[in-house]
């Protein structure tokens, strides 16, 4: 049984109210990103969060420790309780990231390998298999791995084992099924397929059961 992560990658603070609310009951979290936060500003958290849903920053932050820190204060200070970050900037920036998480209370997630055919290029394979054991190494609450290519995530599974949570974008806009990907994940992050839906709770409500 998967959880349903909304990405809720609208722009302006009308239409991502609108979405939301339409979806509220439905969801297990939403993530926002630069989308969102450019047209809108941090204030948005606070008013997603009224719901008591969790709201995770999807910045995918890539930079030196300290900029990492910093930019955790930020997030956590806004009303986000979870923050997703890259792999690749390093051990110690990694780190940045999982113990300002840790110091807020909150939960960071580690990206290893990603859904589009790009990755391909650089973040999958062996690069993949090795930030996923550095992000439980450095005490990730989880990774962000594909539910395009579920072959891969289960290998990622089998590095991270069951202790960490695995959440999964690429079900719906980019191809992928719910059925396909839902026994090696904690949680499917769906985008368009939700938001651009003429009825977006009826379409998190199908997910949400595809995903039992
Ligand atoms: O369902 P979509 O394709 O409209 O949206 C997918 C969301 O997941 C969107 O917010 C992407 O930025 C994000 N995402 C990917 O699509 N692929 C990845 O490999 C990683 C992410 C992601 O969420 O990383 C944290």
């Amino acid at each position: 049984m998967a959880e349903l992560l909304l990405a809720l990658d609208v722009k302006g603070a009308e239409e991502a109210i609108r979405v939301s609310r339409a979806c509220e009951g439905e969801l297990d979290a939403i993530k926002i990103g630069y989308p969102l936060i450019l047209s809108t500003g941090m204030g948005i958290v606070k008013e997603l969060a009224k719901s008591n849903i969790p709201i995770i920053a999807d910045f995918k932050v890539a930079d030196i420790p300290n900029t990492n820190a910093l930019i955790c204060e930020e997030v956590f200070a806004a009303g986000c309780s979870g923050i997703i970050t890259h792999v690749f900037c390093g051990s110690d920036s990694l780190q940045a990231i999982v113990d300002g998480a840790h110091d807020h209370g909150g939960r960071a997630f580690a990206v290893c390998e990603m859904s589009h055919p790009g990755a391909l290029d650089f973040l999958s394979g062996a690069n993949a298999e090795r930030m996923a054991k550095m992000a439980k190494e450095a005490g990730a609450d989880g990774i962000i791995a594909p539910a395009t290519r579920p072959e891969r995530t289960e290998i990622l599974r089998s590095i991270i084992g069951n202790s960490m949570k695995i959440y999964s974008p690429g079900v719906g806009a980019q191809g992928a099924q719910p059925e396909d990907i839902k026994k090696y994940v904690d949680g499917i992050i769906v985008g368009r397929a939700i938001y651009e839906s003429a009825d977006p709770g009826k379409a998190a409500h199908e997910f949400r059961l595809r995903a039992l």
